[in-house]
């Protein structure tokens, strides 16, 4: 077959109107005059996946034509989002589907709205993959992402008087248009069983098998040139683990036990993103996507190799953290036990061909499995991890303490990506600088060469040209396209900083994407909030170490100065909040019931309604954010110094010309330093201050008896202000702050307030504001996820895209 012959041309309006109202009668099975939102909405997906398959399968087949190497990324988490929009624009057809929907007097963003997102994924280091995976297809860099398909993603959050309720998401309850089912890629994945020795060879016979079906998404980069693949394994029961005698004998519940087992591998995302509690179903979870991952790629490598000694020639495999850092293990189990490979030899080549991306230092989301645990569930690779830590040992001779795979029993999975990667990366220059020195000083030492940085970025196409319209319609104007694939030339934006018209046009693009966001926030949430306001926003998970708290209880203060002077010339601000805690996190909770407890009472209060308004709606996701970030004129990035490994939320807000409040932490450091000290607010203390201050004693209460400002409203609090008739509902907060505050919430409280009172000084000066903003567009194209992308195919891929 040609398949030339059958490729689409580019379609003119009646032949888009043609392919929709084909779709619609003959896919979906309706006609124009009964077509709900729903049915036009999968109509239209048809419509654009038709070609989004063109360059799927050019690209595809390019790559097997010319034997190119690819990456492929395992991830537990791709936070994808929507679809539809962001295929339509890559593929150049978003005017064109505008157009058609308006004659049939439809709205195109109106339809698009309806596609569920899919949020396979909790935050920061999903969204990445998802921007990565978006970059390679651009780039044309062949790749395959290997996730998960969970049948239900991210939690749903509603509060209820103000509390944070959690219902469980259901995206796949409709069909998803954008999903291949690929039945005849199917791998058996074994569990648990026994290991014995045959003629010198150790033999695992699993005791549970478990099928993973491929579920293929295409990934379409910019400009209709290339696109990947994602896949995704569904876990199902394979036919042995129905107990026929069982049912036979007439017990069904347990003849159906080891089937339902089975389908809860992919059963629902672990909506924790810090904690790494030992739990069997998350081991067991990684391995089923690691297993079945590394079993495709040796079966591809092998349909056109047959020597596996040059994988690293045409394999690159990235683990994002070490969620699938079981892949060393499961690769050099491979080698040894099917191919024939000996132990040395198996683990040089894992090595050459994996790599490890580290996403944070926290101590409580550092990986570790018990040895118990873990010979239960693998016994094949607990004997592999043993065998490699007794050969480090020996290549390197004798170790200090607390040095080596395991210890106390628990097998350590971040030196264990380590060893059996050729390169470790952190997320930003200060992260990076913190992996070597606190991380894993002793591997550095010992391969001084494996650590490298890769800055984090973000796709331009989603977070600019699909969320921001009008500033993507201006940068074109001023720049011309190109914009899009080489985002450094949003430096000629700094050309026409002081023109009068372009300042004007970009302070109308702010302006709209406010009006858009009071609206969208009036008619999805029931908010009313004023639209020429100072807009300041925080979105991103809630953690401790984010600093939530700091932001409302500044928040707190700014209201108690506004009802002291209400005359004092103030800037209307509006505090918008959004974000989601793991549901077991107590302290998160009672901090976001802490925000919505004073919005309650802020806003209702008639002597600063005018002044301050206080927002959180819920269920911030990724659709949420694309809505949000370009209404910004503020953005929160105030973590502890130390603790945010890199951020992106960070990048997007510049881009989008919102001015950053924040800490020398992650790589807020590399934003200051591209667009300049004076155009961006910094404040608190260092990641060695913060060490060194958590060594004082009772520095929370020192600093808090320093702070006025900060004693008056713990005082609020503590009376129960916004509590009423529960003083005491906050007692866990204010103890903790009085007490430990690890966080050091006090300690960089009055330098927040100061830089917060900076920023309104800043914000009445109306040219100043505007000139720094430009030059926070003009100054971050740095932070294009194709920087980075472009960095791990050089440093760390070995890989040239074909583009
Ligand atoms: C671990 C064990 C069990 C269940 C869940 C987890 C887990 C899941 C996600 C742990 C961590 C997870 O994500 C961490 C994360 O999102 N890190 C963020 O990564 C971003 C991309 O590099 C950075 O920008 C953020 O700073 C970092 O917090």
């Amino acid at each position: 077959v040609d398949l030339d012959d059958l490729t689409l041309p580019e379609p003119t309006p009646e032949q888009f109107r043609r392919s929709l109202l084909h779709h619609l009668q003959y896919t979906v099975g309706t006609d124009p005059e009964h077509a709900s939102k729903f049915d036009w909405r999968m109509a239209l997906s048809y419509t654009i996946r038709d070609r989004a398959l063109e360059p799927w399968f050019s690209a595809t087949r390019r790559t097997w034509n010319e034997d190119r190497k690819r990456v492929y990324y395992l991830s537990m988490e791709f936070l994808i989002g929507r679809l539809l929009e962001d295929a339509t624009i890559n593929l150049g057809l978003r005017d064109v589907a505008v157009e058609v929907f308006d004659r049939l007097g439809l709205d195109f963003a109106d339809i698009a709205d309806d596609e569920p997102d899919a949020a396979l994924g909790n935050g920061g280091l999903g969204r990445l993959a998802a921007c990565y995976l978006e970059s390679m297809a651009t780039l044309g860099c062949p790749a395959y992402g290997y996730g998960i398909r969970y049948e239900h993603g991210l939690f749903k959050q509603r509060f209820e008087g103000g509390r944070q309720v959690e219902a469980p998401e259901d995206w796949l309850v409709t069909d998803n248009p954008w999903s291949f089912t690929r039945p005849e890629s199917a791998y058996p994945v074994g569990f648990r069983g026994e290991v014995v020795e045959q003629d010198g060879r150790q033999v695992w016979t699993p005791q549970l098998q478990v099928l993973a079906e491929a579920h293929d998404t295409p990934v379409v980069g910019y400009g209709r040139q290339w696109a990947n693949t994602l896949r995704l394994w569904a876990a199902k029961p394979s036919a042995d683990l129905f107990d026929l005698e069982r049912f036979n004998a007439g017990d069904f519940t347990a003849a159906a036990e080891p089937e339902a087992w089975a389908r809860t591998l992919s059963r629902v995302l672990y909506p924790n993103d810090t904690t790494s509690r030992g739990k069997e179903l998350r081991l067991s979870q990684e391995y089923f996507l690691t297993s079945a991952s590394v079993q495709d790629i040796v079966r591809r490598y092998l349909e056109t190799h047959d020597d596996l000694r040059r994988l690293p020639e045409y394999v690159a495999i990235q683990m994002n953290d070490t969620h699938p850092a079981i892949a060393g293990p499961e690769l050099i189990r491979l080698l040894v036990d099917d191919h024939g490979f000996g132990f040395d030899a198996a683990v040089d080549l894992s090595t050459q061909v994996l790599g490890y991306t580290n996403h944070t230092l926290l101590p409580e989301a550092l990986e570790h499995w018990s040895v118990g645990l873990m010979r239960k569930v693998l016994p094949r690779h607990l004997q592999i991890i043993e065998q490699l830590d007794r050969r480090d040992a020996e290549l390197h001779g004798p170790r200090p303490e607390g040095v080596g795979l395991i210890l106390d029993d628990q097998v350590k999975m971040g030196d264990l990506a380590f060893v059996t990667s050729h390169k470790i990366n952190g997320v930003s220059a200060l992260h990076t600088d913190l992996v070597r020195r606190d991380l894993f000083p002793a591997l550095d030492s010992l391969h001084p060469d494996r650590i490298v940085n890769v800055t984090n970025g973000v796709t331009p196409r989603r977070w600019i040209a699909l969320a921001n319209p009008p500033l993507a319609q201006l940068l074109t104007d001023t720049l011309g396209s190109g914009w899009e694939t080489d985002l450094e030339r949003l430096r000629g934006l700094e050309d026409h900083v002081d023109d009068p018209a372009f300042r004007e046009a970009f302070g109308a693009t702010k302006r709209q994407a406010k009006e858009r966001l009071a609206g969208w926030l009036a008619d999805h949430h029931g908010i009313e909030v004023p639209k020429d306001a100072l807009y300041d926003v925080q979105v991103k998970r809630l953690h401790e170490y984010k600093r939530q708290l700091m932001n409302i209880l500044w928040t707190i203060a700014h209201w108690q100065r506004i009802k002291r002077d209400p005359g004092a010339g103030w800037v209307p601000r509006v505090k918008i909040f959004g974000g989601k805690a793991a549901p077991s996190y107590d302290m998160a909770k009672d901090i976001i019931r802490l925000i919505n407890d004073v919005a309650a009472v802020v806003n209702a209060d008639p002597e600063t309604r005018d002044l301050l308004q206080v927002v959180y709606p819920a269920n911030y996701n990724v659709s949420m954010a694309e809505k949000l970030i370009p209404a910004a004129d503020l953005s929160e990035q105030i973590s502890t110094a130390g603790m945010e490994a890199s951020g992106t939320g960070n990048m997007k807000f510049a881009l989008n010309g919102a001015l950053t409040i924040g800490t020398l932490d992650g790589a807020n450091v590399e934003i200051r330093e591209h667009v300049g000290a004076d155009n961006f607010f910094l404040f608190g203390l260092t990641a060695d201050e913060v060490t060194a201050r958590r060594n004082e004693p009772d520095h929370a209460r020192t600093a808090i008896e320093k702070s006025q400002a900060m004693r008056d409203v713990l005082q609020a609090i503590a009376e129960g202000t916004f509590s009423p008739g529960e003083p005491n509902r906050y007692g866990g907060i204010l103890d903790m702050l009085w007490n430990s505050d690890w966080f050091l919430v006090a300690s960089d409280f009055d330098s927040y307030d100061e830089t917060q009172q900076a920023v309104d000084r800043t914000y009445l000066d109306h040219e100043r504001w505007q000139r720094m903003a430009i030059l926070n567009v003009a100054r971050t194209g740095y932070f294009s996820s194709d920087r980075s992308v472009r960095e791990y195919m050089s440093h760390i891929w070995n890989i040239t895209p074909a583009l």
